[in-house]
């Protein structure tokens, strides 16, 4: 008994005198680097060992036309390309350690400019289109919103998560077909899919702790980062953290 334990244990940290056959691949940190620029407190672990960790409540960055405080990681500027050229693929394992009836925004490809293509969302907040769907119950719907035809945004249940349990993410990007994979701690796998209508723009991808909120009176979206203050204080959300293990980014071949 003892034995094996040790024998997983080494299994599981890897030492160097097993062959690390099974090792959980990562993107290196200087290809992230290179891509990426940071909103907020890095979140790069340090060695960094595939793991980035994301607090939008930590960071408060408030970019000019936000909907709450974020800390995300985006492709940056010079890198960007239309979808027709971009061939991405992002894939990682997501723990969000949240108070319930939060919202944030984990991943998202964006135009230059302000629309937005695809959006995924882990949210504590009364939806119809979430599996639960219960505003403030711990449950949290992993939901993809996606940009449909004639601009109107399409909700996409890919399960659900609590505060604290992780689920795989997978996002692949070609050339304006994308897709959304969802595998839950209950072995559950959700898809959504979208192609995006090829024009002369520029896109990229985020991904992080896009904390959502609200103007506390009005209920519609503001900018304010006073009123999301509020927002969060009236909701109890003291807190957020995104962790995501296994991070990886590539661009692929077309
Ligand atoms: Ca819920």
């Amino acid at each position: 008994m003892k034995t094996a334990t040790r024998f997983a244990t080494l299994l599981l940290t890897c030492a160097p005198l097993l062959a690390c056959a099974a090792a959980p691949k990562h993107t290196p940190l200087a290809t992230l680097q290179q891509l990426f620029a940071v909103e907020g407190n890095s979140p790069y672990t340090s060695p960094y060992n595939g793991t980035v960790i994301f607090s939008a409540m930590t960071s408060k960055y408030a970019s000019p036309n936000g909907h709450g405080y974020r800390n995300e990681l985006k492709v940056a500027s010079a890198k960007r390309l239309t979808a027709a050229q971009t061939h991405e693929h992002f894939s990682g394992n997501v723990m969000p350690t949240l108070p319930d009836g939060a919202k944030t925004i984990i991943a998202q490809y964006h135009v230059d400019g302000l629309d937005t293509i695809l959006k995924v969302y882990v949210q504590d907040t009364k939806d119809g289109t979430g599996m639960d769907g219960v505003d403030n119950n711990g449950v949290f719907d992993i939901l993809a919103r996606i940009l449909g035809p004639g601009g109107k945004e399409v909700s996409q249940a890919l399960g659900t998560v609590r505060s604290g349990e992780t689920f795989g993410l997978d996002i692949r990007f070609d050339a304006g077909d994308a897709v959304v994979t969802v595998n839950t701690a209950d072995g559950a796998q959700y898809t959504a899919q979208t192609t995006v209508p090829a024009d002369e723009r520029k896109i990229y991808f985020k991904f992080g702790d896009y904390l959502q909120a609200l103007d506390p009176v009005t209920g519609g979206h503001t900018s304010d980062p006073a009123k999301w203050d509020e927002y969060y204080r009236l909701h109890g959300i003291d807190s957020s953290r995104i962790k995501i293990t296994q991070t990886t980014f590539e661009r692929t071949q077309p």
